[in-house]
């Protein structure tokens, strides 16, 4: 059956199209949340928006994310943890712009360098649609018809996620 495999594709490209909506940053990429992790380094360059998500990869009981002061970011300090998560893995949502701490406070991790600052910004988050076209973005818009996979429709993520998933249902049924 031909439909199959499209409805498959659209699968993909549904998936492609709501993981564009708000990213999830991985925590020291394929290390995770560790002893070792050079997260200055991780987190350089990175834009992070509010709305987006951070992954701390980390097994229950080894470490754990601590939302901190910048002073207690500097020295490292456990005692006043705004937030602490300990089981793992950890997502935190970056749920506003400006700088945020975690440390780990198992042991000595924090001085051992298992410390991250982010920085969010304010202004690539916020979903305004009337903005013509953001700087950089490439945005295909135009979804070609018969072409299998060639332009991934972005627009209705909603929606096309509803089918997607009546799809799945069906894919099981057979
Ligand atoms: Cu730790």
């Amino acid at each position: 059956m031909a439909s199959r495999s499209a409805l498959i594709a659209l699968l993909v490209v549904v998936s492609c199209a709501a993981a564009a909506s708000a990213a999830t940053w991985t925590v020291g990429d394929a290390q995770g949340w560790t002893l070792g992790g050079d997260y200055a380094t991780w987190a350089r360059g990175k834009n992070f928006s509010v709305g987006d998500t951070l992954a701390f990869n980390f097994a229950t009981g080894n470490h754990d994310v601590l939302v901190v002061s910048k002073s207690d970011y500097d020295n490292c300090n456990t005692g006043s943890a705004m937030n602490t998560i300990q089981t793992g893995p950890a997502t935190v949502t970056l749920s506003s712009a400006g700088d945020h701490y975690y440390i780990c406070g198992i042991g000595t991790h924090c001085s051992g360098g298992m410390k991250l600052a982010v920085n969010v910004g304010s202004g690539s988050g916020s979903p305004s649609p009337s903005t013509p076209s953001a700087p950089g973005t490439p945005t295909p818009t135009t979804p070609a018809g018969p072409s299998p996979s060639a332009a991934p429709a972005r627009r209705a993520a909603g929606p096309a996620l509803a089918v997607a998933a009546g799809v799945l249902l069906k894919l099981a049924m057979f």
